[in-house]
This record gives C-alpha cells, sequence and structure tokens, in this order.
C-alpha cells in the first residue's frame, strides 16, 4: 500500500476537522443532566438555523488558527487565543473557564493551569482539542509527543489529561496515514505508560480483536465515559476504530448509546474517523446544517497547506 496522495491527505485533514465539529455538535444536545439538556436547547442553534458547536470545536479552532499564523507551536500564543475565544455559551468546563479567565486578565498560563488544581485539571478539555496536533504532525512521533505535552499544559497539566490527549492525538495521525484499526491500537498499547491507559487499551484491543460489540451499558463500564480523560479517550478511540469502516452516524449512535460526556466522546471519535475517511465520508444533511462550516474547511486547508503532507 503507497502513502496517500497530497489530495487524498487534504480530503482527511478536511474529514478530521469537520468530524470532529460534527460529533460535537450532534453529541451535544445529549450531554449532561437536565439542566444542561434544556440549556443546549436554548443555545444550541445559531440564528440562521444551524446546529452550534462546544468548546472542543472552538479550542480546536483556536489551536489550528495559531499554528497556521505561527507556522509551529508556540504555547504563548495558543494560550492567548484560547482564553479570548473563551465564550461561556460554548459548555466549556468549569475548572477550564477559571483557567481561561484569568489568562484573559494577564496571567501567565503557567501559573493559571495550576490556579484551580494544584496538579492540573485530569478533565477530557486536553485531549479534545489534539486532533489538530495529530494531523501538524503526523509522521513525526516525537515532535508530536512534544507538542501534546505542551498544549495540553496550557489548561489540563495533569499527567491522566496528557497521556489521554498523546493517545487521541496518535491515534488521529495513524488513522490518517494507515486506517488499519488492529495495528492502530498496537501501536498505541506502546505509547501508553499509565496503567489506567494500559489496561483500557487491552479490553479494547481484545474487542476489537475478536470483533465482537460489548453491548452500551458494558462499553461505558469497561472503558468509562465520563469527562475525566482516563474515562473518555480510549472510549473515543475504541468507537472511532470499531465503526472505522461504517457510516458515521452508525458510529456517532454507538457514542450516544455510552451516555456520558457525548459531545466530546464524538468530537474525539469523529476526528479519529473523519482522518480516516476523509470529508467525503461525512453524512451532507448533517454537515449543511453546522455551523461555520467553510471556516474549518478553510482551516483544515491551510493546515494541511503548512505541512509536508
Ligand atoms: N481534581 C479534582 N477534580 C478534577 C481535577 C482534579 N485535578 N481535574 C478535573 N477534575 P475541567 P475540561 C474534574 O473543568 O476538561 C466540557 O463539556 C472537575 O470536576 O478542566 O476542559 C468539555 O467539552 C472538573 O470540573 O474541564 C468536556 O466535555 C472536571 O473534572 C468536559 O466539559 C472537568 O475538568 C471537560 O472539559
Ligand atoms: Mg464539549
Amino acid at each position: 500500500m503507497g502513502s496517500p496522495t497530497a489530495g487524498v491527505m487534504f480530503d482527511r485533514f478536511q474529514g478530521c476537522l469537520l468530524g470532529l465539529a460534527l460529533g460535537d455538535a450532534l453529541g451535544a444536545p445529549y450531554e449532561g443532566g437536565v439542566l444542561e439538556r434544556l440549556l443546549w436547547r436554548l443555545v444550541g442553534t445559531t440564528r440562521e438555523g444551524h446546529m452550534r458547536w462546544t468548546d472542543d470545536t472552538q479550542m480546536s479552532l483556536d489551536l489550528v488558527d495559531s499554528i497556521i499564523a505561527i507556522g509551529a507551536i508556540d504555547c504563548d500564543d495558543i494560550a492567548g487565543r484560547f482564553a479570548a475565544g473563551y465564550c461561556w455559551s460554548r459548555g466549556y468546563g468549569p475548572g477550564a473557564a477559571k483557567v481561561l479567565k484569568r489568562i484573559a486578565r494577564g496571567e501567565d498560563w503557567r501559573v493559571a493551569s495550576r490556579a484551580v488544581y494544584p496538579e492540573g485539571s485530569y478533565g477530557n478539555g486536553g485531549a479534545m482539542r489534539s486532533p489538530a496536533i495529530g494531523l501538524f504532525l503526523a509522521g513525526r512521533p516525537e515532535e508530536l509527543s512534544h507538542a501534546v505535552r505542551q498544549v495540553s499544559m496550557i489548561t489540563h497539566a495533569h499527567p491522566m489529561a496528557i497521556e489521554g490527549a498523546l493517545l487521541v492525538a496518535s491515534a488521529t495521525a495513524l488513522a490518517l496515514v494507515r486506517p488499519d484499526p488492529l495495528e492502530i491500537i498496537a501501536r498505541l498499547r506502546q505509547t501508553a505508560r499509565l496503567d489506567v491507559y494500559q489496561r483500557k487499551l487491552l479490553i479494547a484491543q481484545r474487542w476489537l480483536t475478536a470483533g465482537e460489540e460489548p453491548p452500551a451499558r458494558a462499553l461505558a463500564a469497561g472503558l468509562g465515559n465520563s469527562l475525566a480523560a482516563s474515562d473518555s479517550c480510549v472510549t473515543s478511540i475504541y468507537i472511532a476504530l470499531r465503526y472505522l469502516t461504517q457510516p458515521f452516524l452508525e458510529m456517532l449512535r454507538c457514542v450516544a448509546a455510552a451516555g456520558g460526556d457525548v459531545d466530546t466522546i464524538g468530537a474525539m471519535a469523529g476526528a479519529i474517523w473523519g482522518a480516516a475517511n476523509g470529508i467525503g465520508g461525512l453524512p451532507e444533511a448533517e454537515l449543511a446544517r453546522l455551523e461555520q462550516r467553510e471556516r474549518l474547511m478553510d482551516a483544515a486547508k491551510r493546515l494541511h497547506q503548512s505541512t509536508r503532507l
């Protein structure tokens, strides 16, 4: 199998960012308790009638805009863009919202990121934006690992958040060039260091190898579905790989059935699925209802141009 051409890569970059935004926007109505769902019914649609996405997509766009502007990973610039992009109605996690408000007031991100939790946040907020780094540094695993760590630290300095972000970024980078589920999961098992990730990746590998899909409840119990990175990153990776050759909306049905942090699990799974299948694989009717579709497509185009892929 030869390397994908630049045209195929371009299609996959767009698939990744649009897949992330679509998984996010389609998952958002299912997230949280009764109050959160009621609130999303009020703010989840734009004036033009388009589906809004949440902080997952906003922070991914902030990150891509920074990479395009600088041509490299610059955490001070990224932190400034994260803070400027903050908007309460995008559903940011409570800890992340506080960190971003501190940065907006002029606090150094190195201080702000430890202000809420001294060991840093272990939420999945570092992982949900990491597919963009997977695209930018695909094929360069050492640079990827370093960049993911740095960018996660801006808001999510906890080792669990950082390793979750690395796994999601690596899965994206691997799906982009060689979308073979068993190969990807084997490579991720070599990457994982923390016990919780080693254990969950082994479960995911067994399920993928056996070709069996556990009932939604067993999936959530085995891999997790909460907003902790250790409870949603492997879940997203497993679902994306399990459904890699099936329709995008079938994959999202599985995400919704597993429950919990549906928008972020949908965003991460959507990004990995999209990196493998390209924008052509995404459902047209849903894409047409997505807010700022042109902006996302343009960001993917310019991010692709900034690489040699
Ligand atoms: N100690 C105790 N609790 C913690 C810690 C810690 N070190 N770290 C995180 N938590 P946050 P996110 C708990 O706020 O990861 C949005 O919908 C704590 O309850 O950093 O950016 C996003 O789209 C904290 O509020 O948010 C994601 O789906 C929570 O974990 C999701 O929320 C989340 O950490 C998480 O976003
Ligand atoms: Mg979200």
